[in-house]
């Protein structure tokens, strides 16, 4: 740990603030480069803290920038690991306020929800397999705190890792009638394909995602409790969308999720 308890309660208000008031702030890593990775969820940590004191329910965890597309997009090579309260959640076929939010894009992801706790170290897809429950579609909508989504990592996992909405929409199915791995997404803005992937792009199956958010978690002390809805990550790279966009997301086997912009 490089930083104090001072200033992590004190990057935790400062990035919580600028989500709250939609507004854009510099990564912090420019006036703190000493800051390390337990640094960084530690200030994750302190935002979702803030939070849960003022009422809001963690609903549930999310892994982010787990496939490929993405992370070529944003030009990192490790995934990272967040969380989403209550009130990030929108109805399917609902509307979303942009004047709520900075300059909003568009993931589809591919959701578990848990029977079983999973804690690493160790913890594999096998096991993984194991606890679900049950699988279902989302739509994350992903808001960077950072001007322009300039940012390094270390400031990504402080800023919870962009959070910012989601939609859980279409069907739920059981683990054993689909195969994760070939499931394919379709994601359209205004009746236009923008961007298709199957299951696969996400760290090679998305169950190693949420592996991999056991492992991490485990280091920390943390285990992922039975009941749990993770967002596994972004299959295919982030859609950038505005007032009056429309977007649905065709999921195999788990319908459709959609939601308009306004
Ligand atoms: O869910 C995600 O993949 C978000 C990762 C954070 C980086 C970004 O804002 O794209
Ligand atoms: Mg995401």
């Amino acid at each position: 740990m490089a930083l104090d308890r001072k200033d992590i309660e004190a990057l935790a208000a400062h990035l919580e603030s600028a989500e709250l008031e939609a507004r854009d702030v510099t990564k912090i890593t420019d006036d703190y480069p000493q800051m390390d990775w337990a640094d960084a969820y530690d200030i994750q940590d302190e935002i979702r803290r803030r939070k849960e004191a003022r009422g809001h329910k963690t609903v549930g965890l999310k892994a982010g920038l787990t496939s490929f597309a993405k992370m070529k997009q944003m030009g990192v090579d490790v995934p990272c690991f967040g969380f989403v309260s209550d009130y990030m959640a929108r109805p399917d076929g609902g509307e979303i306020q942009t004047s709520e939010l900075i300059h909003p894009k568009v993931e589809a992801e591919i959701c578990i929800v848990t029977k079983a706790p999973l804690r690493g170290p160790g913890c594999h897809v096998g096991a993984v397999m194991a606890a679900i429950d049950f699988v279902l579609p989302a739509v994350e909508i992903i808001d960077s705190r950072y001007r322009d989504f300039k940012f390094d990592l270390k400031s990504v996992i402080a800023d919870n890792t962009s959070a910012s909405r989601f939609v859980i929409g279409g069907r739920s199915r059981r683990v054993e009638e689909l195969d994760l791995r070939t499931l394919g997404v379709v994601l359209e803005k205004n009746g236009q394909i923008m961007a298709m992937a199957a299951g696969a792009a996400v760290l090679g199956h998305p169950a190693a995602a949420v592996a991999m958010m056991a492992n991490h978690l485990g280091a920390r002390g943390q285990e992922i409790p039975a009941g749990t809805f993770i967002m596994t990550g972004g299959v295919t790279e982030a859609i950038a969308v505005q007032a009056g966009d429309s977007v649905n997301v065709r999921f195999q086997d788990l319908g459709s999720v959609s939601m308009k912009f306004v």
